[in-house]
């Protein structure tokens, strides 16, 4: 069955607290979920928690509750934390719930019963923090080879999985699915892994009362790994729903960090290679969102939550907390390639959000919005697409845009969609529908307003699995049903349009708190900018600014006062153009500036440079790059 995708993420320790790298494999399976569906695939995206740990039992213990109240309360807040980033998952699994432990017990019985765990001695060390076993080649100096904390040397009689009898299945296995484990780096890890040969594993621990204990042996509870592996066959209706597993089974990609493939990549397709199921298609393997170059985990105390990021994002740009939770999981896939670390950045964030969404997405829809407005009245136009490149340039975006989604290229995805948004404002640029309407060019301006709007609602079903939110309030914004066809000219004309005035609210670069590290930053900024006089013209420093704002100065018709990044900096300047353009032409605009001009103050206003401008007798206009994709700040020579 083709139609189908079945995602999972690891089930995550319950005793710890959700951070940033919890949220990154949850949020993308998330999108691949959402994704699929969109695509129309039957889909099945689980997450959720292992409690049956020791590390439960002494978390419940320091917080004073019984173990049962303890994972209850905290199962309740991983759950919340994943809703409040606008994750829908079909099922949080916890391996405390009923139906879980009867799978446990079916499977290991079954396994018992084929042959391959045994009963037999174990001497080694156990990591309770990472519920890991260890054997003496591996420690050094007591130390935990992955945490790096004491551990303790165990000596006890213990069950044993029959490892080593799937050596040459596993290798076979990988050799005849070599994408079964991506990146390639982490799939050639894994097979060396195995070559070396693989040791049966201690799959118990004495009982203490908390855990799945054995079917055939009460004093034995089940090592935590191999009872959580068998989640995965929990969620899929394995015992009890044939017709769903049949469906469902193999998985089509379990998502994880490199911490876990040892677990995912050799014990788990044994354990299924013993019960006689197929290995799941994919184990994707992502980077490591890292601290001061550390793997983020709370047990080294570096975490960022990102909760707090969402409550700063939110403060800083007003826009609710929905919304804002809804950028940080984009940012997670916009900054970096999925299979690579990454460190995360406040100031990263506000950069993006300044140019990416702020400039590009925001501003696009702000225009087209209020270009629909003044020329139809909020009304969609009947129009075609307009001439020239714009369709075949779309749908090839689309066609990478797909192509990367079904590849995990997240950033590449998001890039696709960005390429439109940027495209639709050249064509803006491009066809200066001001002068279209000026000119009477009305069946012009219906069809560029109307291609522009269906391109709107092309990036609002691309960008959907990313921000699920802003897709809504986009959506919702057309006043008709939009499906996910990722078709174009699928708009119908005639309704009334009405986005949002403004989505995502420019936020100028934080300048300095304190009023004295103000003067200060002031100061400093004065001291790098050389003024010159207009005579001096070498010592010019011309730059490109994009326009953030534009409106009429209220003491003069002759101005504008604008609102123009350079670089990271946002600055104002007063410019003797509204004769010849609108404020709403402008925004988005990038053009060419004087930038150490001495500030004046022209009627009032503080002008911090000037817009250059090309005039000849009555005609004027600004320069711009010819590339509207220039970084704004690139200086001009
Ligand atoms: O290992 N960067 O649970 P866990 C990126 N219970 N991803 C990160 C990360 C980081 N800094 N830190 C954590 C367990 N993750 C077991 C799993 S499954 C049958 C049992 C993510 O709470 C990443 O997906 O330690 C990693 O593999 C997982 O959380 C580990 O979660």
């Amino acid at each position: 069955m083709n139609n189908k995708y079945f995602v999972t993420t690891p089930i995550y320790y319950i005793s710890g607290k959700p951070h940033i790298g919890h949220l990154y494999t949850t949020a993308a399976a998330d999108i691949l979920s959402r994704y699929h569906k969109m695509m129309g695939y039957t889909t099945l995206f689980t997450t959720g928690s292992d409690e049956n740990s020791q590390k439960v039992v002494n978390a419940a213990e320091d917080a004073g509750m019984e173990i049962k109240q303890f994972v209850d309360s905290e199962a309740q807040k991983w759950t919340e934390y994943f809703f409040t980033f606008n994750v829908k998952f079909d099922r949080f699994i916890r391996t405390t719930d009923k139906d879980h432990v009867k799978v446990v017990e079916d499977v290991v019985s079954k396994i018992y019963d084929l042959g391959y765990i045994y009963k037999g001695n174990y001497e080694g060390w156990y990591c309770v923090d990472c519920e890991s076993f260890w054997t003496d080649k591996e420690v050094e100096d007591g130390l935990c080879p992955e945490c790096k904390r004491k551990i303790t040397r165990i000596s006890e009689e213990n069950y044993f999985f029959k490892l080593s009898a799937f050596q040459d299945k596993l290798l076979d296995f990988y050799k005849n699915n070599p994408k079964a484990i991506e990146p390639t780096s982490r799939y050639n890890e894994v097979v060396s892994m195995i070559q070396q040969g693989l040791p049966d594993v201690s799959i118990s621990r004495k009982s203490q009362g908390w855990g799945i204990t054995f079917p055939f042996d009460k004093n034995h509870a089940i090592w935590v790994w191999f009872d959580a592996l068998i989640n995965y066959l929990t969620v899929s209706g394995y015992l009890d729903d044939a017709e769903k597993f049949e469906k469902l089974w193999p998985a089509d990609c379990h998502l994880m960090s490199k911490d876990i493939i040892r677990f995912h990549c050799v014990i788990w397709p044994a354990m299924l290679m013993a019960l006689g199921l197929k290995p799941a298609k994919k184990v994707f393997v992502h980077g490591w969102w890292l601290t001061d170059g550390e793997k983020m985990s709370k047990s080294k105390g570096n975490v960022i939550n990102p909760k707090d990021v969402v409550l700063d994002l939110s403060q800083k740009t007003g826009i609710d907390e929905a919304l804002a939770a809804d950028i940080v999981r984009w940012f997670l896939f916009r900054e970096t390639s999925f299979g690579e670390d990454a460190v995360f950045s406040m100031e990263r964030l506000m950069d993006r959000y300044n140019f990416d969404l702020a400039n590009d997405l925001g501003n696009l829809i702000n225009r087209v919005s209020v270009m629909t407005y003044k020329f139809f009245k909020g009304f969609i136009p009947e129009g075609n697409y307009i001439s020239g490149d714009i369709e075949s340039f779309v749908n090839e975006q689309i066609a990478t845009f797909n192509e990367s989604m079904e590849n995990y290229r997240f950033k590449d995805s998001i890039e696709a969609i960005w390429n439109i948004i940027r495209r639709c404002n050249k064509l803006i640029e491009e066809y200066k529908p001001w002068e279209l309407e000026k000119n009477d060019e009305t069946a012009k301006l219906k069809d560029l307003i109307f291609t522009l709007l269906d391109e709107i609602r092309l990036i609002a079903i691309m960008i959907k699995p990313f921000m699920p939110k802003f897709s809504e309030i986009v959506v919702n914004g057309f006043n008709q049903e939009i499906n996910n066809d990722l078709s174009i000219r699928k708009l119908n004309p005639g309704e009334l349009i009405q986005f949002p005035k403004v989505i995502f609210p420019r936020v100028k670069k934080e300048k300095k708190k304190t009023k004295e590290a103000g003067k200060n930053s002031i100061k400093k900024e004065e001291k790098a900018i050389e003024y010159c006089s207009i005579d001096d013209f070498v010592k010019f420093d011309f730059r490109v600014a994009s326009i953030l704002e534009a409106k009429k100065h209220p003491d003069a018709d002759r101005l504008l006062i604008l609102q123009v990044q350079v670089g990271t900096t946002t600055k104002q300047i007063v410019a003797g153009i509204a004769k010849y353009y609108s404020p709403e032409e402008l925004i988005g605009k990038k053009v060419v500036i004087v930038n150490n001009l001495k500030p004046v103050v022209l009627r009032g206003e503080k002008s911090e440079g000037m817009v250059m401008c090309a005039s000849h007798k009555k005609k004027l206009c600004v320069t711009s790059p010819e590339d509207i994709e220039m970084t704004c700040g690139a200086k001009v020579k």
